[in-house]
């Protein structure tokens, strides 16, 4: 279902309430842990979709600092790659956690340059298990991905997929301060 369309300069920015892993776009975002071997959430949806060769490629990476992120192919999944990253627990809001969320969205983007990717969705990162608090998250996603559209010139379609209709409001109000509709 797709809550909000925006446009900002030649890219498309998509809010929507689905299931990440069925989205055919160049690339999913999946929120994962520094181990990159798999989780529940979001992480344990995608491992389950993409089949046993996606943790099988993850365990040559070696684990992934928080705020970072790494791509692998998509396997069984309709997207070619998975970008993996690692967002922050939400400890208090004093440990550089709006930081290491702004973080992961730029470091995903710039993964999108540098593989020349069209397409990508994003979950809400940090949002589930590791408790960020929710409008504050779609707030950063929002802005740090806007700030990085410039720097990813081949990514043509930005997706938040987001798992609630509460959490694609959130997103569209903080959507709804950058751009113009489409
Ligand atoms: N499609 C889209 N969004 C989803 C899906 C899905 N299939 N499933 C959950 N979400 P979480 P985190 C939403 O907990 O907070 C794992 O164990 C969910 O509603 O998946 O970053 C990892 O291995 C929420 O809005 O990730 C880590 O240990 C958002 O995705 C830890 O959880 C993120 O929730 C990471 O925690």
């Amino acid at each position: 279902m797709t809550v909000l369309t925006r446009r900002i300069g030649a890219v498309q920015l998509d809010i929507i309430v689905a299931d990440i892993t069925t989205l055919g776009v160049d690339a999913i975002v999946n929120a994962a842990n520094t181990s990159l071997l798999g989780g529940g959430g979001v992480d344990g949806a995608i491992h389950r979709a993409a089949g046993p060769e996606l943790v099988a490629e993850c365990r040559t990476l070696h684990g992934c600092n928080t705020g970072d992120a790494r791509i692998t192919k998509g396997y069984r999944l309709k997207a070619a790659h998975v970008i993996h990253t690692v967002g922050p627990v939400w400890t208090g809001g004093t440990s550089g956690e709006d930081d290491l969320l702004a973080s992961c969205y730029r470091r995903a983007m710039e993964l999108c340059g540098k593989h020349k990717l069209t397409s990508v969705a994003f979950p809400a990162i940090s949002t589930g298990i590791y408790r960020f608090p929710a409008d504050r998250a779609a707030e950063i996603a929002v802005r740090a991905i806007v700030e990085m559209l410039p720097g990813a010139p081949s990514v043509g379609r930005v997706v938040f997929c987001c798992f609630s209709e509460p959490s694609a409001k959130l997103h569209a109000e903080a959507l709804a301060r950058h751009g113009s509709p489409c």
